[in-house]
């Protein structure tokens, strides 16, 4: 095995543009770039690099992922992370949070398989938080912990964040300024992350944070991925059986369709439209289902 004498594992802390930053095992920092143009690597995969010199590394080989998640722009849909356990949706009492990009958030984790949690932050601004805390029933009904947070309180959110994130991998996903590096700067002290009033970043046209780069927590307590602001959550190279997966509460009801394959839309004899009918499924989320599902670029499978 002569030739992979110099072959060391690590995980990609940091992407930007064909850099990465890759960790190694022993906790080295290795400056690494790819043979090709095109990598797909991104923060968060695990990877072997053939060292080079004393500070760089060639990323030879990914290890098979977990799970994937990304983000869309205007144009296409970019990975994002990969091997994550558990996805943070930050929303905040002010300025207030998109029902419709928490929704796409949660169904991404859903299909991904990866657990959502959502964070309401500023929990401090007293009068705004009923109708954030209104905003967000519906998911909380569907099972999904909602879990508030202040950063004026840092005791308050590490008690509370920090058994949630132990042994696992977390991302934090949210608009810009909801506070998610404020969040991070309070769990990783040293990470001194770059955190902005919302209307000074808006002025500027961009988000604060503008790559996404993995944490360790203290004592190993686990990793936490702090994530630029979104404005879109790549969805659209789910197929029909994807989607479905990320609206888990249509599953008891899917079972009594008529077709094996139907698409909840329109389908006559369908257990999901039945249940919508009968009020046992939320009509906003079989709306968001129906767009998300209109938006899918993937081959249809009928
Ligand atoms: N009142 C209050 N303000 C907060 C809280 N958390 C963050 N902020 C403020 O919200 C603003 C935005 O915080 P950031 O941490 O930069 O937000 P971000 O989500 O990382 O934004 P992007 O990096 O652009 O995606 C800053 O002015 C913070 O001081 C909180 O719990 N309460
Ligand atoms: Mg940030
Ligand atoms: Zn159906």
């Amino acid at each position: 095995m002569a030739g992979n004498e110099r072959m060391i594992r690590g995980r990609v802390i940091a992407a930007h543009g064909r850099h990465y930053q890759v960790e190694l095992d022993d906790g080295q920092l290795r400056q690494c770039y790819t043979r090709g143009k095109k990598s797909g690597i991104c923060v968060g995969d695990y990877v072997d690099i053939e060292i080079q010199g004393q500070e760089e590394g060639r990323i030879e080989r990914i290890h098979e992922r977990r799970n994937l998640l990304y983000r869309s722009d205007e144009m296409r849909a970019k990975q994002f992370a990969a091997n994550v356990d558990q996805l943070l949706i930050v929303v905040a009492v002010e300025p207030l949070f998109s029902d419709d990009l928490t929704g796409r958030a949660l169904a991404g984790a859903f299909s991904a398989d990866i657990s959502p949690v959502i964070l309401l932050n500023k929990s401090d601004l007293s009068k705004g938080l009923p109708l954030a805390r209104a905003r967000l029933a519906e998911m909380a009904a569907l099972g999904v912990p909602v879990v508030e947070t202040s950063t004026l309180h840092p005791d308050a959110l590490r008690d509370t964040l920090l058994p949630l994130l132990a042994g696992k991998t977390s991302l934090l996903l949210g608009q810009s300024g909801m506070g998610k590096s404020s969040i991070l700067n309070i769990l990783v002290p040293d990470a001194r992350a770059d955190t902005q009033a919302h209307s000074l970043a808006l002025g500027t046209g961009k988000h604060t944070t503008t790559s996404s780069r993995l944490y360790h927590l203290p004592d190993s307590q686990g990793d936490l991925i702090d994530s630029p602001g979104f404005q879109a959550f790549g969805l659209k190279h789910l197929g029909q059986t994807e989607v479905e997966q990320g609206f888990p509460e249509f599953a008891p009801f899917s079972q009594h369709c008529r077709f094996y394959n139907c698409t909840h839309r329109h389908e006559p004899g369908c257990g999901v439209l039945e249940a919508l009918e009968k009020g046992l499924i939320n009509d906003k989320r079989h709306e968001l289902y129906m767009r998300i599902l209109a938006e899918s670029t993937a081959p249809q499978k009928y």
